[in-house]
């Protein structure tokens, strides 16, 4: 049973902690059975993914992704009851975690920026899981340096025409709905970007070409040729692109962090429950003094995980509606020390850490990606200090 004292911290309203308790009781009833068979070919991969869109959504969670005004639950995006979905799906299964994760991300740069026709024809099949969206921004030559992104959006009289190559784009081939950012060339670099909403069955959109990757993800290259679409289509003004999305993954990488949360959480929970059992020299595991270091490190790394993404998560839904630099702590430190502990929990599992399908095993797999999607750790370095340095100057 993983601790859950954090409830009672003062970034919780009473109603996140109803939700807490109920989000936890619907995942183990509902979702675990479904993760029992880690999915292998890319069919069962789209398969499970849809099957966990599908069951969040009839569960009414995928509520918590879209305002109210448009099929949700709440006004506005709350970050913390993100964050708590995306710890509780995480500690369970993280392609169930991807599959909620990416109903937000993939919609947000709409609920942000969007127009009221471009909110009502997205955000009510998200609410209920009938459409999976996607968030189209890497490029096979520009990933961390979006700035230079490639693909190009040139304007055709009442229409834009898209051509490029996006690549690592999650839900690619199953998304009903890519936001793609392409260069419209308003000015140069981050000032000459645009989005687009894009339906899935665009003739000029190819997302055949599938990425298989450690821990199994629907994920793949997008393809655009001559991918005609209306200036209405247009998310933001034009050259909004990049505060688009800077805007977007100031949301979503706290909740990156609460993933990597949820993730560290199992490890932990894995690692104590296999040491009070497992005996060597006479003795349980849990009664040497290196293993009892090894959970004590594990522990702090977790509650200073906690602390980061929920004062991050606080922050957006309370204080500021910009959050970089506390966004960017959150998912660094999360998904850093997340990975510590899972290989310390690999480590006190010994030989059976390794063995495949064994859930140390499976996190020690799913935990990698997070430490470079939505912002590598290096990227969130730069974040972090160029903010320090600015609030530095700016006195
Ligand atoms: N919210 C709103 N606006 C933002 C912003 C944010 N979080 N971050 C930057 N901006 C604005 C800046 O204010 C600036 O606007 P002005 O030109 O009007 O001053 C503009 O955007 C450019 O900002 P900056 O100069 O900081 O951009 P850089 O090109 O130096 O890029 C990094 C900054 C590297 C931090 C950015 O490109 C980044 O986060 N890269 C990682 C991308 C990523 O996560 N990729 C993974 C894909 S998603 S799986």
């Amino acid at each position: 049973m993983s601790d859950k004292t954090f409830l009672q911290w003062p970034f919780f309203d009473d109603a996140h902690r109803d939700y807490a308790g109920k989000i936890d009781a619907w995942v183990s009833e509902s979702i675990a059975p479904l993760a029992e068979h880690e999915p292998e070919t890319i069919v069962e991969v789209d398969t499970q993914s849809k099957a966990f869109v599908s069951a969040l959504g009839a569960g009414g969670w995928l509520k918590n992704c879209v305002p109210s005004a448009y099929g949700g639950n709440i006004e506005k995006l709350d970050v913390r009851t993100l964050c708590l979905t995306r710890e509780t799906l995480a500690r369970t299964s993280g392609l169930a975690d991807f599959a909620f994760a990416m109903q937000g991300l993939g919609s947000a740069p709409v609920t942000l920026f969007g127009t009221d026709e471009q909110k009502q024809l997205l955000l009510p099949k998200v609410a209920t899981g009938e459409a999976l969206p996607a968030f189209a921004l890497s490029e096979p030559a520009s990933g961390s340096d979006v700035a230079a992104l490639s693909v190009s959006a040139k304007r055709d009289g009442e229409d834009y025409v898209i051509n490029g190559e996006k690549t690592w784009i999650s839900n690619g081939n199953i998304a009903d709905y890519y936001v793609v950012f392409a260069r419209t060339g308003e000015a140069p670099g981050a000032r000459g970007l645009s989005a687009f909403l894009v339906e899935g069955d665009n003739p000029g959109l190819d997302a055949s070409e599938r990425i298989k990757v450690i821990a199994p993800h629907p994920l793949s290259r997008v393809k655009f040729t001559d991918c005609r679409v209306p200036a209405t289509a247009m998310v933001g003004g034009p050259g909004d692109g990049f505060k688009v999305a800077m805007s977007t993954l100031d949301v979503f990488r706290s909740t990156v962090g609460a993933a990597a949360l949820g993730f560290a959480r199992r490890a932990l929970d894995e690692a104590i429950a296999w040491a009070t059992n497992r005996e060597a020299f006479g003795s349980t595991l849990s009664e040497f003094q290196l293993i009892q270091a090894k959970i004590a490190d594990m522990a702090v790394k977790v509650d200073a995980a906690a602390l980061l993404v929920y004062r991050a998560a606080w922050t957006r839904d309370t204080v500021a509606d910009r959050v970089t630099r506390e966004a960017a702590m959150a998912k660094l430190y999360a998904t850093d020390a997340a990975q510590e502990v899972i290989d310390d929990a690999v480590q006190i599992f010994g030989g059976m850490g390794v063995v495949s399908g064994v859930p140390v095993e499976q996190l020690y797999r799913e935990i990698r990606a997070l430490r470079i999607y939505e912002g590598t750790s290096e990227i969130q370095k730069l974040v972090i200090a160029g903010q320090a340095i600015k609030a530095a100057q700016e006195g």
